[in-house]
């Protein structure tokens, strides 16, 4: 590779059209640093599969660029919810009456996974493609399905590439200086196909991600504006504190929260409204709003879009533990349309996924959301239904709080998210899934095995069917216009448990128990 790098191309790996945040605040920083080196990005998200070869063939033969870095968001994306039609085919195969539904639904379950399979070796494929074309160019990888899979890509991908683990802006920097001096943590494949793993030894200081310069982005990505109707990522933060026991966030982004200027993240939001028109943002912090810093953070970001005037809508994952009026009444004064966050009904659930919060403190801050001026805000709640140590009094409790939040907000405000643990690497639920026999150790979390990647899906039985059948029944009756299928299907699940005569306890929510969370703690 060239000691200085002149061209920089970044190519974005398909997924679903979604904003490409995070090579875009990478391209940025790095511009801000070294505005003598020329940038290009090409996002195939939007390029038609048939024509990406030929437009990453094109654009080498165009370019030549000293550095070729791809950016992975999705690698095993199993967590299905009635949004993706993957839980539709799960559900089918499972538990529909007819076998004709199952047999269909077995073999969109193997469309599902050859477009896993392909896009996954076709990814490589782009890789190799580079390799061939420009033996000379450095490769670099990088993005949250590489943070997560980092070994496997290094293992897979071709020589003298470097695969970057988490935050890539410093790393990237080490790379476009001539990686003599390697930043952030990765992996890097030498010439000769040997594998070194560098840790991160610094910390990136997050306040120096100024507002990103999109009038620069626009010029290196022209076809940013197709964005520009879709929800734009703004990043506010990094990390999160919390264990819960499903969740990698903390593992991606770290477990200290760091910052980035409330003054700089206002900016940012005005320019996407200003200068393009953008009207919705989505907070892409692991939690937008969690423990009792991150909420002061969050209340000077509103107080300065509140200043500007700022006319967007926005959402992000959001905690209520430290919730006040003052905030709630920023936050919907400041265009927040909806509150999306995890829910469980049953305090034994919680603890036992070490989620971190008392279910009391929760339904309060509901009350108190509604009375801080809650009009037509969607109230989101994804629920891990079957999830370890559920029980049909627990799914029972579930549905009696559910019920408590329609009082609140209204039936048609509350949208309950059905979905199911998707089993992820290195967290707590797959230590003890594997502990109990439900999986077997040194399993391959990326897997093409069918059976496997339905069992990573977690819905176990006896609740599974009872759950499995409640949902295609409500996808089967649905008048989408009038009903939506989460609200459907928790109805129909309390009929069946009241039919099947369990347990049917409405007790108070329990006190939470002291878990190893700093929120608790604190
Ligand atoms: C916010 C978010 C969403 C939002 C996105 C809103 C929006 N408009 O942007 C919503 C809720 C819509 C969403 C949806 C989904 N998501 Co999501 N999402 C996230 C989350 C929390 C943050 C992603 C993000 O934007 N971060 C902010 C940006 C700035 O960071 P970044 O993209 O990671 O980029 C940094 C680094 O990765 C790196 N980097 C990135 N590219 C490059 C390139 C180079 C060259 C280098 C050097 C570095 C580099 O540097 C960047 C800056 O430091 C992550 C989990 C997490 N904590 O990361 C999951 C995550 C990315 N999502 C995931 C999934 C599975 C999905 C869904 C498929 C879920 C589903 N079943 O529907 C959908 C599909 C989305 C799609 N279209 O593809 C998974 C992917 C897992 C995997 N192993 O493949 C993740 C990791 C969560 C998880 N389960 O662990 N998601
Ligand atoms: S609070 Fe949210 S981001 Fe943090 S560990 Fe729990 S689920 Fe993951």
């Amino acid at each position: 590779m060239a000691a200085t790098v002149k061209t920089v191309l970044y190519i974005r790996l398909p997924c679903w059209k979604i904003y490409p945040g995070g090579v875009v605040y990478v391209a940025d920083h790095i511009h801000k640093l070294r505005p003598g080196i020329d940038q290009h990005l090409i996002d195939l998200a939007i390029v038609p599969a048939g024509e990406r070869s030929r437009t990453i063939a094109a654009a080498l033969e165009r370019l030549k660029p000293d550095v070729v870095a791809f950016s992975w968001r999705n690698m095993q994306s199993f967590g299905p919810h009635p949004e993706d039609d993957a839980l539709d085919v799960v559900m089918n195969f499972e538990y529909a009456p007819s076998p004709w539904k199952r047999l269909k639904s077995a073999f969109g379950a193997l469309k599902i996974i050859y477009d896993y399979t392909s896009g996954r070796l076709k990814n490589f494929g782009y890789m190799k493609l580079v390799r061939r074309m420009l033996p000379d160019s450095r490769i670099v990888v990088g993005g949250t399905a590489v943070t997560i899979f980092g070994k496997y890509v290094a293992e897979k991908c071709p020589n003298d590439t470097v695969v970057v683990i988490g935050e890539g802006e410093d790393a990237m920097l080490s790379v476009v200086d001539g990686f003599e001096r390697p930043a952030g943590e990765l992996y890097y494949k030498d010439s000769d196909g040997k594998v070194t793993h560098r840790p991160r030894t610094e910390v990136f200081d997050l306040a120096r991600l100024t507002a990103v310069d999109f009038p620069y982005i626009e010029t290196i990505f022209p076809r940013l504006a197709e964005y520009f109707d879709t929800d734009i990522g703004v990043h506010t933060k990094r990390g999160c504190p919390y264990q819960c026991h499903f969740c990698l966030y903390n593992k991606i982004e770290g477990h200290n929260q760091r910052y980035r200027d409330p003054v700089e993240v206002a900016k940012e939001v005005e320019m996407l409204s200003q200068r393009y028109g953008v009207k919705r943002i989505w907070f892409t912090d692991a939690q937008f709003c969690s423990t009792r810093k991150s909420t002061e953070h969050v209340e000077q970001i509103l107080d300065e879009m509140l200043a500007r005037q700022v006319k967007v809508s926005w959402s992000g994952y959001i905690r209520l533990n430290h919730m006040t009026p003052v905030i709630a009444q920023k936050m919907l004064a400041s265009g927040m349309s909806s509150l999306d966050l995890s829910f469980t009904g049953s305090q034994e659930v919680i603890d036992k996924l070490t989620l971190g919060y008392s279910l009391t403190q929760q339904m309060d801050a509901f009350r108190m959301f509604k009375a801080s001026g809650h009009t037509d805000q969607k109230i989101k709640l994804y629920m891990p239904l079957n999830a370890p140590g559920e029980t049909a009094a627990t799914l029972q409790m579930t549905i009696d709080r559910v019920n408590e939040v329609y009082d609140i907000f209204g039936r048609d405000h509350v949208l309950p998210f059905i979905f199911f643990i998707g089993v992820q690497p290195g967290t707590p639920v797959e230590a003890l899934l594997i502990k109990s026999g439900y999986l077997k150790a040194g399993y391959n979390p990326l897997t093409f095995n069918p059976f496997i990647i339905k069992r990573l899906l977690y819905n176990p039985k006896p609740l599974g069917g009872l759950i499995g059948r409640a949902y295609l029944k409500a996808l089967a009756a649905l008048d989408p216009t009038s009903e939506y299928i989460g609200r459907a299907t928790m109805d129909l699940i309390a009929q069946e448990l009241a039919k099947s005569g369990r347990p049917i306890v409405v007790a108070p929510p329990a006190e939470p128990k002291k878990v190893p969370c700093p929120e608790i703690s604190a």
